[in-house]
């Protein structure tokens, strides 16, 4: 009885130690890039948006500043505007992502608006995309190239034969 006991201690210390280890591990990593997904285009769409969701879970803000991918020429962070009663795009420098917070990037609102893209939007194919962040330094995301989920929004700007809306 007392060596199960004492295997039994052990092995708490053991799952206590492999926590705290998490807790360490996961310190240094508060940003996060989830649910990267960009709508199918025709294959003579010549710019295309990636939308995404970055949590931060850590205490202090972090900001993203930049995202690259090899799947455009250029790659920057846009927001939509109302202007004048007309929706357009907003160029941004960079993305406040504020503490215990995630911030939405979504048709109609925030996207990754990638100019000059290399290949085309093939439903079901994915690409990959980095995001540096002022803090996180750069995290890497895979994009779903997928129809938009049963959620309603504003049409974008993505969904006709890349009209160069810049
Ligand atoms: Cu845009």
């Amino acid at each position: 009885m007392k060596s199960v006991s004492s295997v039994r201690f052990v092995t708490r210390i053991v799952c206590l130690l492999g926590m705290l280890l998490c807790l360490v591990a996961t310190a240094g990593a508060d940003v996060h890039v989830e649910d990267a997904w960009s709508l199918p285009l025709p294959p003579t769409s010549v710019n295309g948006a990636a939308y995404l969701t970055v949590h931060n879970r850590g205490s202090v803000a972090d900001r993203l500043l930049e995202v690259e991918s090899d799947i455009a020429g250029k790659a920057e962070l846009h927001n939509h505007v109302m202007q004048d009663g007309q929706m357009s795009m907003m160029r941004l420098s960079g993305v406040d992502i504020p503490p215990n917070a995630s911030v939405v990037f979504a048709p109609g609102g925030l996207h990754v608006m990638l100019l000059g893209l290399t290949r085309p939007f093939i439903r079901d194919e994915q690409y990959p995309l980095i995001l540096r962040f002022e803090h996180a330094g750069e995290v890497p995301a895979v994009v779903m190239i997928r129809d938009r989920s049963a959620m309603s929004g504003h049409a974008g700007h993505s969904d006709s034969g890349g009209s160069g809306t810049d």
